[in-house]
Protein backbone atom coordinates (compact mmCIF):
# COMPACT_ATOMS: atom_id res chain seq x y z
CA UNK A 1 0.00 0.00 0.00
CA UNK A 2 1.42 3.60 -0.96
CA UNK A 3 1.58 5.94 1.30
CA UNK A 4 -0.74 8.45 1.98
CA UNK A 5 -3.32 5.56 1.36
CA UNK A 6 -6.69 5.93 3.47
CA UNK A 7 -8.86 3.37 4.81
CA UNK A 8 -12.51 4.08 4.99
CA UNK A 9 -14.77 1.68 7.26
CA UNK A 10 -18.32 1.66 5.39
CA UNK A 11 -21.08 -0.23 6.53
CA UNK A 12 -23.81 -1.25 3.90
CA UNK A 13 -27.71 -1.73 3.78
CA UNK A 14 -30.86 -1.64 1.42
CA UNK A 15 -34.38 -0.37 2.44
CA UNK A 16 -36.50 -1.71 0.56
CA UNK A 17 -34.22 -1.91 -2.74
CA UNK A 18 -32.33 1.36 -2.27
CA UNK A 19 -28.75 1.10 -0.82
CA UNK A 20 -27.25 3.01 1.61
CA UNK A 21 -23.87 3.27 2.82
CA UNK A 22 -22.83 4.57 5.75
CA UNK A 23 -19.13 6.12 6.29
CA UNK A 24 -18.39 4.46 10.43
CA UNK A 25 -14.72 5.37 10.12
CA UNK A 26 -11.59 7.51 8.10
CA UNK A 27 -14.42 10.45 7.11
CA UNK A 28 -13.46 14.12 6.46
CA UNK A 29 -13.25 16.51 10.27
CA UNK A 30 -16.51 18.80 9.45
CA UNK A 31 -15.92 20.25 13.07
CA UNK A 32 -18.38 20.87 15.69
CA UNK A 33 -21.34 22.92 14.05
CA UNK A 34 -25.14 21.78 13.21
CA UNK A 35 -25.34 19.11 10.63
CA UNK A 36 -26.45 21.98 8.11
CA UNK A 37 -22.78 24.46 8.92
CA UNK A 38 -21.15 21.11 8.73
CA UNK A 39 -22.59 19.72 5.38
CA UNK A 40 -21.17 23.54 3.61
CA UNK A 41 -18.06 22.28 4.97
CA UNK A 42 -18.12 18.57 3.70
CA UNK A 43 -19.50 20.24 0.10
CA UNK A 44 -17.13 22.97 0.07
CA UNK A 45 -13.91 21.34 1.43
CA UNK A 46 -14.43 17.45 0.81
CA UNK A 47 -16.41 17.27 -1.82
CA UNK A 48 -14.17 14.65 -3.73
CA UNK A 49 -14.99 12.42 -0.15
CA UNK A 50 -18.50 12.21 -1.43
CA UNK A 51 -17.46 10.91 -5.21
CA UNK A 52 -15.03 8.59 -3.41
CA UNK A 53 -17.82 6.73 -1.41
CA UNK A 54 -20.85 6.72 -4.12
CA UNK A 55 -19.65 7.04 -7.29
CA UNK A 56 -18.20 4.69 -9.79
CA UNK A 57 -15.67 2.94 -9.71
CA UNK A 58 -16.83 1.65 -5.83
CA UNK A 59 -20.35 2.67 -6.04
CA UNK A 60 -23.05 3.74 -8.45
CA UNK A 61 -25.67 6.07 -9.53
CA UNK A 62 -27.99 4.00 -6.91
CA UNK A 63 -25.85 4.27 -4.35
CA UNK A 64 -27.06 7.12 -1.39
CA UNK A 65 -24.22 7.47 0.97
CA UNK A 66 -24.55 8.74 4.66
CA UNK A 67 -22.06 9.90 6.66
CA UNK A 68 -21.87 9.18 10.66
CA UNK A 69 -21.08 12.26 12.56
CA UNK A 70 -20.98 12.98 16.41
CA UNK A 71 -24.35 14.67 17.25
CA UNK A 72 -24.72 18.26 18.88
CA UNK A 73 -26.77 17.20 21.09
CA UNK A 74 -25.32 14.35 23.35
CA UNK A 75 -28.56 12.76 23.92
CA UNK A 76 -28.93 12.58 20.06
CA UNK A 77 -27.86 8.55 19.21
CA UNK A 78 -25.90 10.07 15.88
CA UNK A 79 -25.14 13.04 13.66
CA UNK A 80 -25.90 12.24 9.78
CA UNK A 81 -24.66 14.52 6.54
CA UNK A 82 -26.75 11.97 3.03
CA UNK A 83 -25.18 12.75 -0.14
CA UNK A 84 -25.26 10.76 -3.43
CA UNK A 85 -23.59 11.04 -7.13
CA UNK A 86 -25.09 14.33 -7.75
CA UNK A 87 -24.64 16.36 -3.87
CA UNK A 88 -25.90 16.23 -0.83
CA UNK A 89 -29.82 15.45 0.56
CA UNK A 90 -31.70 17.09 3.63
CA UNK A 91 -33.25 14.72 4.65
CA UNK A 92 -33.16 10.60 3.07
CA UNK A 93 -36.16 8.70 5.17
CA UNK A 94 -34.63 4.93 3.55
CA UNK A 95 -31.17 6.35 4.46
CA UNK A 96 -32.15 6.98 8.34
CA UNK A 97 -33.91 3.32 8.35
CA UNK A 98 -30.50 2.08 6.75
CA UNK A 99 -28.36 4.24 9.35
CA UNK A 100 -30.43 2.68 12.49
CA UNK A 101 -30.31 -0.89 11.59
CA UNK A 102 -26.60 -0.06 10.62
CA UNK A 103 -26.41 1.62 14.37
CA UNK A 104 -28.26 -1.47 15.53
CA UNK A 105 -25.88 -3.83 14.09
CA UNK A 106 -22.81 -2.22 15.47
CA UNK A 107 -24.25 -2.23 18.68
CA UNK A 108 -24.07 1.39 19.17
CA UNK A 109 -28.21 1.82 19.88
CA UNK A 110 -30.48 -0.93 21.10
CA UNK A 111 -34.83 -1.31 20.73
CA UNK A 112 -36.03 2.03 21.79
CA UNK A 113 -36.71 5.52 20.41
CA UNK A 114 -33.63 7.56 19.52
CA UNK A 115 -33.03 11.19 17.79
CA UNK A 116 -30.58 11.82 14.80
CA UNK A 117 -29.51 15.09 13.71
CA UNK A 118 -29.92 15.87 10.12
CA UNK A 119 -28.91 19.12 7.81
CA UNK A 120 -33.02 19.74 7.93
CA UNK A 121 -33.75 19.47 11.44
CA UNK A 122 -33.76 16.22 13.99
CA UNK A 123 -35.62 13.20 13.62
CA UNK A 124 -36.53 10.42 15.81
CA UNK A 125 -35.79 6.55 14.72
CA UNK A 126 -37.54 3.37 16.81
CA UNK A 127 -36.31 -0.08 16.42
CA UNK A 128 -38.59 -2.56 17.62
CA UNK A 129 -37.49 -5.63 19.83
CA UNK A 130 -38.08 -7.85 16.93
CA UNK A 131 -35.89 -5.17 13.97
CA UNK A 132 -33.33 -7.58 14.21
CA UNK A 133 -35.34 -10.21 11.88
CA UNK A 134 -37.59 -8.17 10.11
CA UNK A 135 -35.35 -5.15 9.98
CA UNK A 136 -38.52 -3.06 10.61
CA UNK A 137 -37.51 0.31 11.06
CA UNK A 138 -39.80 3.19 11.85
CA UNK A 139 -38.95 6.98 11.36
CA UNK A 140 -40.44 10.30 12.43
CA UNK A 141 -39.89 12.80 9.75
CA UNK A 142 -38.97 16.39 9.63
CA UNK A 143 -42.44 18.63 9.55
CA UNK A 144 -43.86 18.48 5.90
CA UNK A 145 -46.11 20.35 4.18
CA UNK A 146 -47.91 21.50 0.20
CA UNK A 147 -46.12 24.27 -0.81
CA UNK A 148 -48.75 24.38 -4.02
CA UNK A 149 -51.46 22.83 -5.49
CA UNK A 150 -51.65 21.32 -8.78
CA UNK A 151 -49.14 23.66 -10.90
CA UNK A 152 -49.25 22.50 -14.56
CA UNK A 153 -45.76 22.22 -16.36
CA UNK A 154 -45.57 21.49 -19.90
CA UNK A 155 -43.79 18.51 -21.10
CA UNK A 156 -41.84 18.61 -24.63
CA UNK A 157 -43.71 15.73 -26.79
CA UNK A 158 -46.28 15.13 -23.89
CA UNK A 159 -48.20 18.10 -23.41
CA UNK A 160 -49.42 19.70 -19.78
CA UNK A 161 -48.33 17.75 -16.54
CA UNK A 162 -49.21 19.04 -13.48
CA UNK A 163 -48.73 18.15 -10.01
CA UNK A 164 -48.44 19.03 -6.58
CA UNK A 165 -45.01 20.80 -4.70
CA UNK A 166 -44.37 19.88 -1.18
CA UNK A 167 -41.64 19.41 1.27
CA UNK A 168 -40.96 16.30 3.09
CA UNK A 169 -37.63 17.01 4.18
CA UNK A 170 -36.58 17.35 0.19
CA UNK A 171 -38.31 19.44 -2.51
CA UNK A 172 -41.04 16.95 -4.39
CA UNK A 173 -42.87 17.55 -7.55
CA UNK A 174 -45.55 14.92 -7.26
CA UNK A 175 -47.84 14.07 -10.62
CA UNK A 176 -50.40 11.92 -10.39
CA UNK A 177 -52.41 12.17 -13.69
CA UNK A 178 -49.47 11.69 -16.32
CA UNK A 179 -50.70 9.27 -18.58
CA UNK A 180 -47.58 6.35 -17.73
CA UNK A 181 -47.37 3.01 -16.61
CA UNK A 182 -45.21 2.13 -13.96
CA UNK A 183 -43.54 -0.96 -14.04
CA UNK A 184 -39.96 -1.70 -13.09
CA UNK A 185 -39.93 -2.87 -16.97
CA UNK A 186 -40.16 0.80 -17.96
CA UNK A 187 -37.69 1.92 -15.54
CA UNK A 188 -35.74 4.17 -18.58
CA UNK A 189 -38.75 5.45 -20.20
CA UNK A 190 -40.12 7.04 -16.67
CA UNK A 191 -36.78 8.34 -15.53
CA UNK A 192 -36.55 10.44 -19.24
CA UNK A 193 -40.01 11.32 -18.37
CA UNK A 194 -39.55 12.44 -14.77
CA UNK A 195 -36.21 14.10 -15.99
CA UNK A 196 -38.07 15.96 -18.79
CA UNK A 197 -40.84 17.68 -15.85
CA UNK A 198 -37.53 18.68 -13.66
CA UNK A 199 -36.23 20.85 -16.32
CA UNK A 200 -39.64 21.65 -17.32
CA UNK A 201 -39.71 22.72 -13.65
CA UNK A 202 -36.50 24.92 -13.87
CA UNK A 203 -37.69 26.81 -17.50
CA UNK A 204 -40.35 27.72 -15.85
CA UNK A 205 -39.20 28.91 -12.86
CA UNK A 206 -41.15 26.75 -10.68
CA UNK A 207 -39.47 26.07 -6.89
CA UNK A 208 -40.16 25.04 -3.49
CA UNK A 209 -39.58 27.80 -0.72
CA UNK A 210 -37.07 30.72 -0.83
CA UNK A 211 -36.42 29.68 -4.52
CA UNK A 212 -34.91 26.21 -3.66
CA UNK A 213 -35.16 23.74 -6.56
CA UNK A 214 -37.24 20.81 -7.11
CA UNK A 215 -34.76 18.17 -7.45
CA UNK A 216 -36.86 15.06 -6.67
CA UNK A 217 -40.04 14.29 -9.34
CA UNK A 218 -42.74 11.62 -7.98
CA UNK A 219 -45.11 9.93 -10.37
CA UNK A 220 -47.91 7.80 -8.89
CA UNK A 221 -50.52 5.34 -9.75
CA UNK A 222 -52.56 2.62 -9.06
CA UNK A 223 -50.68 -0.02 -6.57
CA UNK A 224 -49.92 -3.19 -7.66
CA UNK A 225 -50.20 -4.84 -4.36
CA UNK A 226 -53.26 -5.33 -2.89
CA UNK A 227 -52.27 -4.31 0.34
CA UNK A 228 -50.94 -1.01 -0.60
CA UNK A 229 -52.61 2.23 -1.51
CA UNK A 230 -50.91 3.49 -4.55
CA UNK A 231 -47.53 2.89 -6.13
CA UNK A 232 -44.47 5.69 -7.01
CA UNK A 233 -41.76 6.28 -9.35
CA UNK A 234 -39.32 8.58 -7.69
CA UNK A 235 -36.66 10.47 -9.63
CA UNK A 236 -33.75 11.63 -7.76
CA UNK A 237 -31.45 14.84 -7.63
CA UNK A 238 -28.30 12.82 -10.21
CA UNK A 239 -30.91 10.87 -12.15
CA UNK A 240 -30.82 7.87 -10.33
CA UNK A 241 -34.37 5.87 -9.74
CA UNK A 242 -35.23 4.87 -5.92
CA UNK A 243 -36.02 1.60 -5.65
CA UNK A 244 -37.44 1.96 -2.31
CA UNK A 245 -41.11 3.71 -1.69
CA UNK A 246 -38.83 6.78 -0.68
CA UNK A 247 -38.93 8.68 2.67
CA UNK A 248 -39.04 12.03 2.21
CA UNK A 249 -41.27 11.12 -1.38
CA UNK A 250 -43.90 9.33 0.59
CA UNK A 251 -43.56 12.27 3.65
CA UNK A 252 -44.13 14.79 0.97
CA UNK A 253 -47.29 12.71 -0.48
CA UNK A 254 -49.39 12.91 3.01
CA UNK A 255 -48.52 16.03 3.13
CA UNK A 256 -50.64 16.66 -0.51
CA UNK A 257 -52.68 14.05 1.14
CA UNK A 258 -54.02 15.66 4.21
CA UNK A 259 -53.94 19.05 2.20
CA UNK A 260 -56.60 17.75 0.58
CA UNK A 261 -58.39 16.20 3.12
CA UNK A 262 -57.67 12.88 1.95
CA UNK A 263 -56.11 11.14 4.73
CA UNK A 264 -57.41 11.71 8.61
CA UNK A 265 -54.69 12.33 11.47
CA UNK A 266 -53.57 8.47 12.38
CA UNK A 267 -54.75 6.71 9.45
CA UNK A 268 -52.33 4.33 7.87
CA UNK A 269 -50.67 5.02 4.04
CA UNK A 270 -49.18 2.33 2.26
CA UNK A 271 -47.02 3.67 -0.29
CA UNK A 272 -45.74 0.82 -3.04
CA UNK A 273 -42.20 1.79 -4.70
CA UNK A 274 -41.71 0.95 -8.27
CA UNK A 275 -39.97 -2.30 -7.25
CA UNK A 276 -42.82 -3.78 -5.06
CA UNK A 277 -41.34 -2.87 -1.63
CA UNK A 278 -43.98 -0.77 0.50
CA UNK A 279 -43.37 2.17 3.48
CA UNK A 280 -46.88 2.53 5.95
CA UNK A 281 -47.31 5.97 6.87
CA UNK A 282 -49.33 8.00 9.04
CA UNK A 283 -48.83 11.78 10.55
CA UNK A 284 -50.16 14.15 13.41
CA UNK A 285 -50.50 17.90 12.95
CA UNK A 286 -47.81 20.34 13.96
CA UNK A 287 -50.17 23.85 13.27
CA UNK A 288 -49.81 24.07 9.16
CA UNK A 289 -47.77 21.24 8.98
CA UNK A 290 -47.58 17.62 9.15
CA UNK A 291 -44.92 15.40 11.13
CA UNK A 292 -45.05 11.95 9.23
CA UNK A 293 -43.89 8.75 10.52
CA UNK A 294 -42.67 6.12 7.85
CA UNK A 295 -42.16 2.90 8.79
CA UNK A 296 -40.04 0.25 6.43
CA UNK A 297 -37.69 -2.42 6.59
CA UNK A 298 -33.25 -2.56 6.05
CA UNK A 299 -31.19 -5.05 6.19
CA UNK A 300 -27.36 -4.97 6.56
CA UNK A 301 -25.75 -6.29 3.53
CA UNK A 302 -21.59 -5.62 3.52
CA UNK A 303 -19.31 -4.30 6.11
CA UNK A 304 -15.71 -3.23 4.09
CA UNK A 305 -13.10 -0.80 3.96
CA UNK A 306 -12.68 1.53 1.25
CA UNK A 307 -9.30 2.16 0.24
CA UNK A 308 -8.18 5.52 -1.35
CA UNK A 309 -5.04 4.78 -2.57
CA UNK A 310 -3.35 8.40 -4.59
CA UNK A 311 -1.81 6.34 -6.90
CA UNK A 312 -5.56 5.51 -7.99
CA UNK A 313 -6.34 7.89 -11.05
CA UNK A 314 -9.89 7.05 -9.93
CA UNK A 315 -8.76 7.01 -6.24
CA UNK A 316 -11.80 9.67 -5.80
CA UNK A 317 -14.10 8.21 -8.06
CA UNK A 318 -15.42 9.04 -11.58
CA UNK A 319 -16.97 12.58 -11.57
CA UNK A 320 -18.22 14.80 -14.92
O1 LIG B 1 -35.98 7.72 1.14
O2 LIG B 1 -36.08 9.88 1.41
C1 LIG B 1 -35.68 8.89 0.82
C2 LIG B 1 -34.79 9.08 -0.34
C3 LIG B 1 -34.41 10.26 -0.92
C4 LIG B 1 -33.57 9.93 -1.98
C5 LIG B 1 -33.46 8.56 -2.02
N1 LIG B 1 -34.21 8.06 -1.01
Amino acid sequence: MSTGTRRVGVVDSHTGGEPTRVVISGGPELGPGPMASRLAVFRDCFDSFRSAVVNEPRGSGVMVGALLCEPVDPASAAGVIFFNNAGYLGMCGHGTMGLAITLAYLGRIAAGKHRVETPVGTVGVELSMTSHACGEVTIENVPSYRSARQVSVDIAGHGAVSGDVAWGGNWFFLAGNHGRNLTLADADGLTEFAWRIRQALARDGITGDSGQEIDHIELFGPPKRSDADSRNFVLCPGKAYDRSPCGTGTSAKIACLAADGKLAEGRIWRQEGIVGSVFEACYRRQGAHVVPSIKGSAFVNAEATLILDPRDPFEMGIRE
